[in-house]
């Protein structure tokens, strides 16, 4: 079994910024995502064997693809995942449309996705203590893809790696 997501990958610009708000972040406690890490989650799938791949994998490949321009315009905290996140606070309904549609497709397949509505995040710190007040310039980013990606755990920590991109 695979533990799968469904993402929107940033490129390395959007990557290289959010990397720097890290580093302004850096006397925060907690864990830093590494900047190859950073993404938005369309929607986790979780531990999926490999026909229920085959078949959601087919099914992503058949979704509107049209270009989505997000705004992370808000750093936020999250207290129960204790995550510092980048919020994009008013998602382009292409966005939703997209995440609604993929978590539609997971049930199809028996993939009872997360309930809650798709809220676009990219996650900073992990393991954060506190909310955190920070400058920043919104982070604008337009993507025409999206992504199936893995989520692989070993002692040197955690690693995302996209498995296909459409
Ligand atoms: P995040 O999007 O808030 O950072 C891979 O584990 C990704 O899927 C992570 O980025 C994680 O959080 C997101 N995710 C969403 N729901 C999850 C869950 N129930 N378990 C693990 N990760 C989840």
């Amino acid at each position: 079994m695979k533990r799968l997501f469904f993402a929107l990958w940033p490129d390395n610009e959007v990557r290289g910024q959010c990397a720097q708000l890290i580093q302004t972040l850096a006397e925060q406690e907690g864990r830093p995502v590494e900047p190859g890490n950073l993404h938005v989650t369309l929607v986790f799938l979780g531990a999926v064997d490999a026909s229920t791949e085959l078949a959601i994998t087919n099914a992503a490949a058949e979704m509107p693809k049209n270009p989505i321009t997000l705004a992370f315009d808000r750093l936020d905290y999250w207290q129960k995942p204790r995550i510092l996140c980048l919020r994009a606070t008013h998602p382009e309904p292409a966005s939703v449309t997209l995440a609604m549609k993929l978590k539609v497709a997971a049930a199809q397949f028996g993939i009872a996705a997360d309930e809650r509505p798709f809220t676009p995040h990219i996650t900073l710190i992990r393991k954060a203590r506190q909310p955190v007040q920070v400058d920043f310039k919104p982070i604008i980013w337009t993507t025409d893809s999206f992504c199936l990606a893995e989520s692989r755990s070993s002692p040197e920590g955690v690693e995302y790696r996209v498995l296909r991109r459409w």
